[in-house]
């Protein structure tokens, strides 16, 4: 019989969506570059599974219901161009081929455009929730052909994670490049959010000289309330693990030396092109870059004077304000990807609804949080809403948590501890509830060296001062 769907490249996330759709009822044709993978999975599968293990991407084609689906689940850049180029002649009109990997948008609109004239459906699909979520229910960033979606909407609503409404977390994204774009600012959320955590892990263990397991105490304590999220819970569970050898917390003994794969500082790049402020995803991406310079930041470390004393104040308020901090300066930090998001929607004709966007990030994915829910019904109740800080729900929040922000990042530079994603949420905040910025001497400076002009606020026009 043939097969429903095929999966090509059988690595972690590959070998797991494969399973999760045969799972749900479908045929899945199988083909690894290595052959030997292929045989382990329909091996360690067991026969009774709908599972059909294929050795050339011929013999995959021709096992396919038609038109044919195709998942591409192979490392993003080369190796998806190298796919396709083997694929296509066993490819015919009206074939959808889907790319699940970490792909860059311009790739994957530029893919789409080399296989419109084929007829040929491509869809970039973002895929987010890791080994375990492609296996048990991740959430899917489809974009392409609308047609593509329609074909693929019932298999992707099943393997999707279910939100607790019990809603599939998929949706149509937008056409070209769009799943991939979403995906790439879902990843620059995730980094800044991961920053945040990181930053406030730090200010408590030097402030307070907690361990890692009281540490875990307090983020499982918080992933109870408003904070309630993936990333604070699998924070506390990092905290809590003892490694077996040395009967130390694991996290004392890693190496701190951040590495990254290219999605945040894609969607800092991005935002730059586009013209959207993101500071705290390029501050998280920085701070990547920094961690990386470890032998460096070692020897600097003995050289550079910074602060000596140390934290005198009460340690169940810092605690107190710490959550506050963190909670604030992560609604700020999603207001600058939503942000991003609805920029890149007018720039790329993406027509992108944020509700919906919000709402598929509910569940499976690596940002989903409680606070996810209240973006999405910001969004319902306005969908033209130009930036999330203004949402009454948010705004309140911020009312009530600022202060907190503030005297977290007193107590952080007292310390010498940098705290780049808190601070530049704190100045992203502040700057955009500014009515007035020094722009105006900035336009002044330009104009006096390079007679750039300037606009008044008194009257019309534009102006050119001879300065001296
Ligand atoms: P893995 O590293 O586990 O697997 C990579 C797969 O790509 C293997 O099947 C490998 O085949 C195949 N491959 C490579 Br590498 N070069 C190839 C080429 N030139 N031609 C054909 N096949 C090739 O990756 P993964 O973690 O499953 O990730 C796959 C994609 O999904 C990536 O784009 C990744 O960014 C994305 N993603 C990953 C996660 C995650 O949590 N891991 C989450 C979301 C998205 P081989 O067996 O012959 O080497």
């Amino acid at each position: 019989r043939k097969a429903n769907i095929g999966v090509v490249g059988l690595g972690v996330m590959g070998h797991n969506l494969a399973l999760n759709f045969e799972r749900h009822g479908y045929w899945v044709a199988v083909y690894n570059r290595t052959a030997e993978k292929t045989r382990n999975m329909i091996a360690s599968a067991g026969p009774e599974r709908r599972l059909i293990g294929t050795f050339s991407l011929e013999e995959l084609c021709a096992n396919l219901e038609r038109p044919r689906r195709i998942l591409l689940m192979v490392q993003a850049g080369q190796a998806v161009d190298e796919m396709i180029t083997s694929l296509r002649p066993f490819l015919q009109s009206g074939d959808i081929l889907i790319d699940g990997g970490n792909s860059y948008f311009q790739d994957t609109e530029r893919r789409h455009e080399t296989l419109k004239g084929a007829g040929i459906l491509y869809v970039g699909m973002g895929i987010s929730g890791g080994e375990e979520g492609a296996l048990w229910g991740p959430s899917l960033m489809p974009g392409g052909p609308l047609q593509a979606w329609e074909s693929l909407a019932p298999m992707l609503r099943d393997i999707a994670a279910k939100a607790e409404d019990g809603e599939p977390c998929v949706d149509y994204i937008g056409p070209r490049g769009a799943g991939h774009y979403v995906k790439m600012v879902h990843n620059g959320i995730e980094y800044a959010d991961m920053q945040l955590i990181a930053e406030t892990y730090d200010l408590l263990k030097r402030a307070l000289g907690l361990s890692a397991p009281q540490l875990a105490e307090i983020f499982a304590e918080w992933n109870q309330g408003e904070l309630q999220s993936y990333l604070i819970q699998i924070t506390a569970e990092v905290l809590r693990k003892i490694d077996e050898e040395t009967g130390q917390p694991l996290v004392d003994l890693i190496m701190d030396e951040a590495q990254q794969k290219g999605t945040g500082k894609w969607t800092s790049q991005n935002a730059l092109d586009i013209g959207a402020a993101v500071p705290t995803i390029s501050a998280a991406v920085d701070m990547r870059i920094l961690s990386a310079l470890k032998q460096e930041r070692v020897q600097a470390s003995q050289v550079l004077r910074g602060p000596t004393q140390t934290f005198r104040g009460d340690p169940e308020h810092l605690l107190h304000l710490t959550r506050k901090a963190l909670y604030a300066s992560k609604i700020i930090a999603y207001a600058q990807g939503m942000g991003l998001l609805r920029q890149a929607s007018q720039e790329y004709g993406y027509n992108l609804k944020l509700d919906r966007l919000a709402a598929i990030w509910r569940a499976g994915c690596i940002i989903r949080a409680r606070l996810l829910s209240d973006i999405t019904l910001a969004y319902q109740r306005e969908p033209g809403l130009v930036n999330l800080l203004l949402a009454p729900v948010f705004r309140e929040a911020l009312a009530s948590h600022h202060n907190a922000l503030r005297e977290v990042l007193k107590i952080g530079l007292d310390l010498g501890i940098p705290m780049m994603g808190m601070s530049t949420a704190l100045a992203y905040y502040d700057a955009y509830r500014s009515a007035r910025l020094p722009a105006n001497l900035i336009q002044a400076q330009r104009d006096y060296f390079g007679a750039h002009t300037y606009r008044r606020l008194d009257r019309e026009g534009i102006f050119h001062t001879q300065w001296t």
